[in-house]
């Protein structure tokens, strides 16, 4: 009897190995490469603030910032020399009551209650069947993250970097409403108030995200085993590949000590959306990604952390605090939807798409957050 049971746990019940191994020896054993993963690109924080523009209000002439310019395109008032693409009103899909919008929480001031709802539902993704069509995917949660993966070169290091995700966010809220049954307000995350000790804000204790290890010595990232996703088997990734692989987290607080309010306003004091997007996802945006490090810091497949959605909405907030300074940046964007030479210009037009997992839809529709097409703001 004591002889088949010890075989069942061979096999692979790895909760029934604690009964020998402690647990907390047994995690530290699983280790993963960092180079498989990469990082994101960035400019430095000092490099942000010393072009900062003056913030002059809405008509700012200050000093642009030194991204690569659009040639040509009509002048502006508002935004220098870049070409900015107007509408006369946001086509919206839904009504959206700009008195009583669905409100995003900061995860400080989330109840509890709220906070168990939130990661069960993001567990239930993850426990739900692929709904089949989405390259790698062994799951609901990984339809999202697949559809990340696949759309990658259309949707970094350019201007449809911020309505993309924004529009990519959504999707998640979508799913976990509709698919497994959340209700509550949703969370963002200040990262400016957990900055250079990530460490230590209770997102990463094993009741919430689980644990945040340091990168160890000899540059390895550790599987995270205990937590709401300990034990997590991730299909998709790393990078542009498909390979079984653990979640794995590598914390280097000397990156996300720069993910400050300091750096965040050196970039929302930029005039031009696309110097302001440039800023935003170099800087804060990738310091966040790196700073996690391990499966955060490579481009492709990092939303198989789901931190990554705790992380994205946090850069959602930094670009509506943006748009919230002058009215026109809801309804105006500029920047390159591709990476030909010349580009594309992104016009408010452009089509989002997320491969199926939901319907496609414009730039036009995500710039307001309370447009009908999306209704909430956040709660400061
Ligand atoms: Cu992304």
């Amino acid at each position: 009897m004591r002889f088949s049971f010890t075989t069942q746990a061979l096999v692979g019940a790895v909760a029934v190995s604690a009964l020998t191994v402690p647990r907390s020896v047994e995690k530290r054993l699983t280790l993963i490469d960092l180079k498989q993963f990469g990082s994101f690109p960035t400019i430095t924080p000092e490099q942000a603030h010393s072009q900062a523009e003056k913030i002059k209000g809405p008509f700012s002439d200050g000093p642009q910032f030194n991204f690569p310019k659009i040639i040509g395109g009509n002048k502006s008032p508002s935004a220098g020399e870049d070409k900015v693409v107007t509408t006369s009103a946001a086509a919206a899909d839904g009504t959206c009551d700009r008195n009583n919008p669905k409100v995003r929480v900061e995860w400080k001031n989330y109840s509890p209650d709220d906070r168990k709802a939130f990661l069960s539902a993001i567990k239930c993704l993850m426990d739900k069947p692929s709904a089949g069509g989405f390259q790698g995917s062994k799951s609901r949660y990984e339809d999202i993250v697949s559809v990340h993966q696949q759309m990658t070169p259309n949707i970094h290091q350019r201007a449809t970097f911020l309505p993309w995700h924004r529009y990519y966010v959504s999707i998640f809220e979508d799913l976990m409403r509709n698919e497994c049954g959340f209700n509550g307000a949703f969370p963002w995350w200040d990262e400016t108030k957990d900055a250079g000790h990530f460490a230590d804000s209770d997102l990463f204790t094993d009741e919430y995200f689980g644990p945040l290890p340091g990168k160890t010595s000899n540059g390895q990232g550790t599987c995270i085993d205990t937590g709401t996703f300990g034990g997590l088997r991730l299909h998709i990734g790393p990078g542009s590949g498909f390979q079984d692989h653990c979640l794995s987290r590598a914390v280097d607080e000397s990156l996300t000590g720069t993910v400050s309010a300091q750096f965040v306003q050196d970039c929302n004091s930029r005039t031009s959306y696309d110097d302001m997007r440039g800023c935003q996802e170099l800087g804060p945006h990738a310091y966040g990604h790196n700073g996690v490090g391990a499966v955060m810091a490579e481009v492709q497949a990092s939303p198989g952390d789901p931190i990554f959605f705790m992380h994205h909405l946090f850069v959602d907030h930094s670009f509506r605090i943006w748009q919230n300074a002058d009215a026109s940046r809801t309804t105006s964007i500029n920047g390159c939807s591709d990476a030909n030479s010349p580009c594309t210009q992104i016009t408010m037009d452009y089509v989002l798409s997320s491969n199926g997992l939901k319907a496609n839809t414009t730039v036009g529709n995500v710039m307001d957050t309370m447009g009908g097409y999306l209704c909430y703001r956040y709660d400061y």
